[in-house]
């Protein structure tokens, strides 16, 4: 856990189609012409080209909030009463929750990545280890640079029919987003087999491959895809940030 505030990069995963469950508890209380959208926080915003899917923690609640007239975002209350403070939404200081939903009902939900190679979209899938007091309790998956979505997204397809999903959904390409001189093309799945992670329960292994993952990636790292390939990370991350502020696909949180 670092010191001082984090700067996350909060993303707007534009929802395209609920899953059943979903669709049924939130019937009347989003108006038709209204956008919502899954709203997760990342500290790595220049590998949002490799987004796989989107994860939720299946027992965490979370809400619905009214962000601008057509405009809603999907987090938890916490995260929500912590934008409304940072002005993200019309009235400082309020959040106004339309909606509740559980994770586990979120499970299929089909979503727009912004940045993601999958245009078609990428599905909402559970993430057991997503902790509900940090961040948006909502985390997109990156599998080539993130050891915890590489171990997480691996397990889902080895036991889809556990979790009830489709096994495709947790087995869209990974591509390689960043190059780095110690662990290749995709970092995450190097150091997750190098640490023999074989579960996401793993977490003191994962640990240290996320520690050495970041390091590498963000000081070494340079970049494979998008509009400053070549470019080191540490340069082409701001960037990609502020493209994706301008864009309106995404906005600073912090805490
Ligand atoms: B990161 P920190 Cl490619 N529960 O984004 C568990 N994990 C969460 C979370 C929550 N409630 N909220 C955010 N996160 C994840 C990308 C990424 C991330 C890459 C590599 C490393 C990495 C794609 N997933 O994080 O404790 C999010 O995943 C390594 C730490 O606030 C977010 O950034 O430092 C990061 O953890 C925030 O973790």
């Amino acid at each position: 856990e670092a010191v001082g505030p984090q700067e996350y990069t909060a993303l707007k995963l534009k929802v395209l189609e609920w899953a059943p469950k979903a669709e049924e508890t939130l019937k009347g209380k989003i108006p038709s012409d209204g956008t919502v959208f899954m709203v997760p926080a990342t500290l790595r915003p220049e590998t949002m080209y490799g987004q796989t899917c989107c994860f939720v923690g299946p027992k965490i609640n979370y809400g619905i909030f009214k962000a601008s007239e057509k405009d809603y975002y999907l987090v938890t209350d916490r995260a929500a009463r912590n934008m409304a403070y940072q002005g993200v939404f019309a009235k400082e200081g309020v959040a106004e929750k339309v909606a509740e939903v559980q994770g586990s009902d979120l499970i299929g939900t089909l979503v727009n990545a912004p940045l993601s190679v999958h245009k078609d979209g990428v599905r909402v899938l559970p993430m057991e280890t997503v902790v509900p007091t940090k961040g948006t309790g909502v985390v997109t998956s990156v599998p080539s640079d993130s050891p915890d979505d590489f171990a997480t997204v691996a397990d889902l397809a080895k036991k889809a029919d556990y979790y009830g999903i489709k096994k495709e959904w947790a087995e869209l390409e990974i591509i390689s987003i960043i190059t780095t001189p110690s662990y290749g093309d995709r970092c995450a799945e190097f150091l997750v087999k190098k640490l023999k992670i074989s579960s996401p329960k793993d977490t003191k292994q994962l640990d240290e491959a996320k520690e050495l993952a970041y390091k590498e990636g963000f000081y070494q790292g340079v970049m494979n895809v998008g509009e400053f390939k070549g470019e080191k990370v540490e340069a082409a991350k701001p960037k990609v940030r502020q493209q994706l502020f301008d864009a309106g696909e995404a906005f600073a949180y912090s805490e």
